[in-house]
Order: C-alpha cells, then sequence, then structure tokens
C-alpha cells in the first residue's frame, strides 16, 4: 500500500507577536524569564542538534543505545498498525528506530514548533517508509491542539512518543498535567513512551549544559539573536554569559543568560534594566529517578508499565499504558 497523498501540513507556528508577548511578559517579571520554547527557530534547531552529538551531552547516545537495544520489545508491547504521535519531533532520529521495529506502522504525526526543521525531517522519512501516512503538525505542543484525522490508520493502538527527556522542560506540576491532556489527546486505549534523564553527579550535568566547544551556549544565546532579528530588540549579546547550574534542591538543571554589567534591553518602547549578574532564566532541565518519574505518571493518570535503562542508569525510557 503507498502513500498516495503528499504530506499535508497542519500550521499552527507561534506567531512572532507570540513571541514579542513572551519577551515581554518574561522580561518584566522577577526574576527575568524567558520560555525555553522559543530556542527552536530553524537555527536554533540545527544548534539543538549538533548538541545531541557533543561528547558532554549524554542523553542523547544514551537514550538511542537504549531504543535500539530494547526496541524490539517496545514493538512488541505496542503491537502492530500503530499510530505514533511524536511530541517535539526535530530532526527525527529516535522514531526511525521505534518505526524499524514496529510491524506495519499505520501512521505517524510529528508535532513540532519549528516548521522549517519539521517538514524536513518529515520528507525524509516519508522517503524512507513509503508506506507509512505521515500527518506533521507545526504547532506548540504546551498548548491544546488536535489530532488530524488519518483515513486508514485506525485499526492499531495510538502511542505518544516524547523522547530525549524534554517533558523535563516542564515542572514536575506541569509534566503531570502535560501528560494528563496527553492521555486524553490520544484516547482510550493509548500508551505513551517517555524518555527521562535521571539525576547523576553534578559536574556531569553542568558540562552536559555547559560544553567545551560552547555550542550550549550558541543555542542559549540564539535567544538574543531572534530577539534582535525578529524582534528588532536592542541589546548587547556579547554582555550576557551563557551559565549552566544543578540545583539539586530543585533536582534541575537551570540555563541562564546572566549579565556581565549593568544595562538595559530595549523593545520598542519599553525598557528592561539589569543588574550586573542578573540574570534571564531560559530552562530548567529536571531529572527524575525511575520509581520518581513512575510516579508522577502515576498521577497523571497513566499505568507506569515498563522501564528501560541503560547499564550505567544514567537514562530511562518508560512504557505508560492509559
Ligand atoms: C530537548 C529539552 C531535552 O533539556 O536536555 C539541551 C534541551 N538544553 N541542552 C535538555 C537542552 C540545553 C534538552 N531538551
Amino acid at each position: 500500500m503507498a502513500r498516495t497523498e503528499p504530506l499535508r501540513l497542519h500550521d499552527l507556528e507561534p506567531s512572532t507577536e507570540e513571541f514579542r508577548q513572551a519577551v515581554i511578559d518574561g522580561l518584566s517579571g522577577q526574576p527575568k524569564t524567558l520560555p525555553c520554547k522559543f530556542f527552536y527557530d530553524a537555527e536554533g534547531s540545527r544548534l539543538f542538534d549538533a548538541i545531541c552529538e557533543l561528547p558532554e551531552y549524554y542523553p542523547t547516545r544514551t537514550e538511542l543505545g537504549i531504543l535500539s537495544r530494547n526496541a524490539p520489545a517496545m514493538a512488541a508491547a505496542i503491537g502492530p498498525d500503530a499510530r505514533i504521535v511524536e511530541f517535539g519531533s526535530g530532526a527525527g532520529v529516535k522514531i526511525r528506530l521505534l518505526l524499524a521495529a514496529l510491524e506495519r506502522p499505520a501512521a505517524y504525526v510529528p508535532v513540532d514548533i519549528c516548521r522549517e526543521h519539521m517538514m524536513a525531517a518529515a520528507d525524509g522519512l516519508a522517503a524512507d517508509f513509503p508506506d507509512l501516512r505521515i500527518a506533521p503538525v507545526c504547532a506548540d505542543y504546551t498548548r491544546p491542539f488536535a489530532l488530524p484525522s488519518i483515513p486508514g490508520a485506525d485499526t492499531g493502538v495510538t502511542v505518544g512518543f516524547f523522547p530525549g527527556s524534554t517533558i523535563g522542560n516542564f515542572s514536575p506540576a506541569e509534566a503531570t498535567a502535560f501528560l494528563a491532556r496527553a492521555r486524553r489527546l490520544l484516547g482510550r486505549g493509548s500508551m505513551m513512551l517517555v524518555g527521562a534523564d535521571v539525576p547523576k553527579d553534578a559536574g556531569v550535568l553542568e558540562a552536559a549544559y555547559d560544553d567545551a566547544a560552547g555550542v550550549t551556549a550558541a543555542f542559549n544565546r540564539n535567544l538574543l539573536v531572534r530577539m534582535q532579528r525578529e524582534l528588532g530588540a536592542e541589546l548587547d549579546i556579547e554582555l550576557f554569559r551563557h551559565e549552566a547550574r544543578w540545583c539539586p534542591r530543585n533536582r534541575r538543571v537551570e540555563m541562564h543568560l546572566v549579565s556581565l554589567s549593568r544595562q538595559e534591553i530595549r523593545l520598542g518602547d519599553r525598557v528592561f534594566a539589569f543588574d550586573r549578574g542578573e540574570s534571564i532564566h531560559t530552562e530548567n532541565s529536571y531529572k527524575y529517578s525511575v520509581p520518581e518519574f513512575r510516579a508522577l505518571a502515576g498521577r497523571s493518570g497513566w499505568l507506569p508499565a515498563q522501564t528501560w535503562t541503560d547499564a550505567a542508569g544514567l537514562f530511562a525510557v518508560h512504557l505508560l499504558r492509559s
């Protein structure tokens, strides 16, 4: 059965106005913050893919190892004719391991905030999996959105795929709410595969988020680049330093852009004043031990069914049942 339709995109990419409002809200607050989802324009998505190849950034290769070793077991748990919905699909590397192991996967719905990056990945996947129905959705999955209906792909189970420990960008309360919402979106009898990073040595964690080559610093500063280019903000990028901090009490890595001097960011008629050392908090990456994550999933209404980890226990992939 060959795919007959071209890829039809459902487009809800955030607008420039949404970005402007998020910057105004975030820089007006105390402490100053910016939502990490705005990292991912075309350049930020490219920088993130480069992060995934860094020697210090263990999550990607560790999770890829877990997926490739256990894809047959995951596929057996999922069964034939599945529909896969991936939240934050990015370059689409991990999904290939799952698709290759699944029996007759029926459909794939990549959901990503960056239209350009997602469509390039979807085109590549369509070429490699000609029988797969691909229905891309460009959307901010932290907001409600609808699943496209996919004719001919309604006999198997629907599986949410949320790898990479992207769930760590939510606070535990937000993560619980997101998983509960995903459970309603995916529907009766659905499952979810979630990758979650695990707490570990502070040095390992901080190096993963502050690499020697400076790629993560450039990724973080890309928010400032976007503010200049897309919003016409007046600011000096060189006056902000990238910082990554492991906060053991909150069990999260925080990323900040720290102001090296007293300065101002101007955006239209607004002025945001910074003290020296004051920061913009740009990202949290929460880490969960296996029992912690399973408890969180349980609070959101899912049944934690199976967990796969690497030999060193650096990272975990959880299968949840509805
Ligand atoms: C894609 C959100 C999982 O938190 O590890 C990588 C993003 N930030 N380096 C993470 C990120 C800095 C990444 N997630």
